[in-house]
């Protein structure tokens, strides 16, 4: 007992740190093929011919395909939230008359292996007619700008106005206004894995299988029978090890349906790992957005109303997450505030670049940035400390359940519970605040541009519908829990060995757990939206419930005894205080057999499934504090401290938690200070490699310091727990932004912070 809340270390690393994990491209199978894909070089143009008679030649080559050889074959479909104006520019798993952005997949070559299959790429010829491209959204709007795509009348793929409370009333009344443009860049999840898959097709049984596919692999195997014509049930997803996936990796792309078509084509195994650059060019971007935002205060600091109008760079087609990032940003925009008035006008707008999709903290990384420096603004015009007018407008916690008025992901946003002000303390405590701003007056005195920032937000987690879980005692009394779930590298598997161990009476480590295999868990709902913990947590621990009564039911029929005087101790139901009166595992899974004499209302076989159901989020909240020093000569940025107060609501396992948050903060504080997808003028990516995006090291990510709070568990599960996995990433960008306009006294309208933007900072601060 006492698993529940144990910092006990991750069952997958002894596996993963010795080398013998299985990653997809692990994967080998006898007689494999491999593919290369052809992609555009163009941001749009129309595709006049392709010629592929050479590269059939080429040495190794089994077969090409283009577009016409796919036959009528439908778009890839939207997962999240599909709205019927957005089916016009779905992607198709190779560009037909048009392409529409550098990386587009034109053609696809199988050969024996990677190498000819790469030089046999090279003899395609494709007739390119180029085209003018859209890049930058807001071009995209103009009267005389090229559509990205021609059934649709403008680039905006979707717009929308949420309007909560009167917002023209409580503008008119305000005695200050404050209005910013704020800008986030494109940039993107970059695991140290990169995509793959590999495909086999059993003709004689019409069964395929794919190893590769993570993330949500039973979303993918309804659309993949849908595409390939083929039952759901004879479509086979495996998910090998992830190293990383970051929301970007998993979803369905052109590729997952290339290599099963082609393997299913040929009659061969079919294989693909992405490249770097493939990756930087063909995995889906984010964040891109432009923000006009506006805040109505009254002179003590007190919001009536918060404005928003935002471009939502949406790339050249719509995926998989259809419009979710931008929807995210405008139901979340009001974070932890009391804001009795409010509007989001969004506008998502094609443009001729990769197309986007969430990345870790999708919509609050921008939502939170955007916020909280409209907020600092304001306290810098009402002479207040940034803290001041947080607390002044913070949900008090008796408000809660609080009704944002706002809803995405197809539910409403009605924060379960919090106590937002409490955190702050605690974080302003434990981050010795007054005595960072006292530092920061020494230092300034030294002429040290030194800077404290702050960024408060409510994360989101759990989305529901469902999720399962299933455990099994075999009859040798191991113990396997199957969950719908999937591992992204976040450690689900040791998290929901501890609930089960919990109810069991057994340790976390005897416990396997089994997931990602559409075989044999026929349902899930997989990992994302930080819902694995809420979910599938709450799906183990009722399923976890169920065996320990049958158990105790069995071992009490058996033993002669009261259940209410059984216990679960190491894999065995004994008498309380008789602990020789006993039955093992095995003992009882051989006793729970068809055939064997039951006690009434008891089933037969040691296995129990559950589903934990829901249709409301959870809303976790953290803080973030930071100190920075900024090299006016430079434009180098050091941390000099950074904290991040986090409430969980109640944490499965704290070490996790804490990893989780200090491995969200360095991708956040990348992706505000270096990470940017830069395109020319001619829609050329020209951040295509990693001499030129840049990626955070341990020389910029700082000691993360972690303050885990479980003051306010969710009402909303049975466990009380909320999600952890994306709270780290999100208040970067806040708390960064910040503090270096804080140091340098000039406001950061603009990511990445990189050195030449700060510099600029530093020389309009001295002019
Ligand atoms: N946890 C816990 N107690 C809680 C909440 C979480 O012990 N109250 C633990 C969980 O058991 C799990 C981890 O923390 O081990 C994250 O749980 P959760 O917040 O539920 O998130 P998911 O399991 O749904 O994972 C997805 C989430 C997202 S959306 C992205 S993106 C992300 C992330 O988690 N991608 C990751 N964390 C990642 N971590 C790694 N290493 N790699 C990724 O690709």
């Amino acid at each position: 007992m006492g698993w529940f809340g144990a910092s006990v270390r991750r069952q997958e690393d002894p596996r993963l740190l010795t080398g013998r994990g299985r990653y997809v491209a692990d994967i080998r199978r006898a007689d494999a093929l491999h593919l290369a894909v052809l992609r555009s070089p163009h941001a749009h143009a129309r595709v006049v011919g392709i010629d592929v008679s050479a590269a059939r030649r080429a040495p190794g080559v089994v077969d090409i395909v283009t577009a016409a050889d796919l036959g009528s074959v439908r778009p890839i479909p939207v997962r999240l939230s599909p709205l019927p104006s957005l089916v016009a520019c779905l992607q198709y798993p190779l560009a037909r008359d048009c392409v529409r952005y550098v990386g587009d997949p034109v053609a696809a070559i199988v050969a024996g292996d990677r190498y000819q299959a790469e030089d046999a790429r090279e003899l395609v010829r494709v007739h390119y007619e180029p085209l003018r491209p859209v890049v930058d959204a807001a071009e995209g709007l103009v009267a005389d700008a090229p559509l990205v795509h021609t059934l649709l009348p403008t680039n905006v793929v979707a717009e929308w106005d949420v309007q909560v409370g009167d917002v023209q009333a409580a503008f008119a009344e305000a005695d200050l206004v404050v209005r910013e443009e704020l800008r986030i860049q494109r940039h993107t999840g970059v695991p140290l894995e990169t995509r793959g898959l590999t495909a086999e097709f059993d003709a004689g049984r019409g069964v395929l299988t794919m190893w590769g596919p993570t993330k949500v692999p039973h979303f993918n195997r309804g659309v993949l029978a849908g595409l390939l014509e083929l039952p759901e049930h004879r479509v086979h997803l495996v998910e090998p090890e992830v190293g990383g996936g970051f929301g970007v990796r998993g979803e369905l792309y052109p590729e997952d349906f290339l290599v099963p078509f082609l393997a299913m084509r040929i009659g061969r195994p079919v294989a693909w790992v992405e490249d770097r650059l493939e990756h930087l060019v063909a995995t889906n971007h984010s964040r891109q957005q432009v923000h006009q935002i506006e805040l109505a205060l009254r002179c003590d600091g007190t919001i009536l109303a918060m404005r928003d109008r935002f471009l939502n760079d949406q790339g050249a087609y719509v995926r998989t997450h259809g419009v979710t990032v931008a929807a995210l940003t405008s139901a979340m925009l009001p974070g932890p505030y009391r804001i009795p008035a409010y509007r989001s006008e969004v506008a998502c707008v094609l443009t001729n670049k990769t197309p986007t999709g969430t990345y870790r903290g999708p919509g609050r990384f921008e939502a939170t940035f955007v916020r909280e420096r409209a907020l600092d603004l304001a306290a810098e015009r009402l002479g207040l400390d940034p803290v001041e007018i947080r607390r002044r407008n913070f949900i008090p916690p008796e408000a809660m359940p609080y009704d944002v008025g706002t809803a995405a992901l197809d539910t409403p946003i009605v924060f379960d519970s919090g106590a937002y002000g409490a955190l702050l303390d605690r974080a302003l405590e434990r981050f010795d605040y007054p005595a960072w701003r006292l530092r920061q007056r020494e230092a300034r005195v030294q002429g040290r541009l030194v800077g404290i920032g702050i960024g408060c937000f409510v994360e989101k987690t759990g989305l529901g519908p469902y999720e399962t879980a299933r455990i099994e005692i075999d009859l040798s009394g191991g113990v396997v829990l199957y969950s719908g779930i999937a591992n992204l590298g976040q450690g689900m598997e040791t998290t929901l060995a501890q609930i089960c161990a919990e109810h069991l009476g057994i340790d976390p480590a005897s416990v396997t757990v089994v997931h990602g295999d559409t075989a044999v868990i026929p349902h899930g709902g997989g990992a994302f939206a930080s819902r694995g913990a809420v979910m599938a947590g709450n799906a183990a621990d009722l399923a976890a419930r169920q065996l320990r009564e049958k158990l105790l039911a069995l071992g009490a029929h058996r033993l002669e005894a009261a259940p209410s005087d059984l216990e679960l101790v190491d894999g065995r139901v004994r008498v309380a205080g008789a602990p020789e009166r006993g039955l093992s595992f095995a003992e009882l899974a051989r006793a729970a057999l068809p055939g064997q004499p039951l006690p009434p209302g008891v089933s037969p076989l040691l296995d129990e499934t559950a589903h934990f159901e829901t249709t409301h989020m959870t809303y976790p909240y953290g803080v973030h504090l930071a100190a920075v020093e900024v090299d006016g000569e430079t434009g180098q940025l050091e941390i000099l401290a950074y904290l991040i107060a986090y409430d969980v609501g109640r944490a499965i396992n704290p070490m996790l938690v804490e990893g989780q948050l200090v491995g969200g903060a360095a991708q956040g504080i990348g992706g505000t200070l270096l990470e940017e997808l830069r395109y020319d003028e001619a829609g050329q990516l020209v951040s295509a490699t990693f001499m030129d995006y840049l990626l955070p090291t341990s020389a910029e990510v700082p000691h993360i310091d972690i303050l885990l709070t479980e003051d306010a568990p969710s009402p909303l599960n049975p466990l009380g727990i909320k999600g952890a996995g994306e709270g780290g990433t999100v208040g970067a960008p806040a708390v960064l932004a910040n503090a270096v306009s804080d140091a340098i006294g000039v406001s950061v309208r603009e990511l990445p912070l990189t050195p030449d933007r700060v510099l600029e900072m530093v020389r309009k601060s001295r002019m």
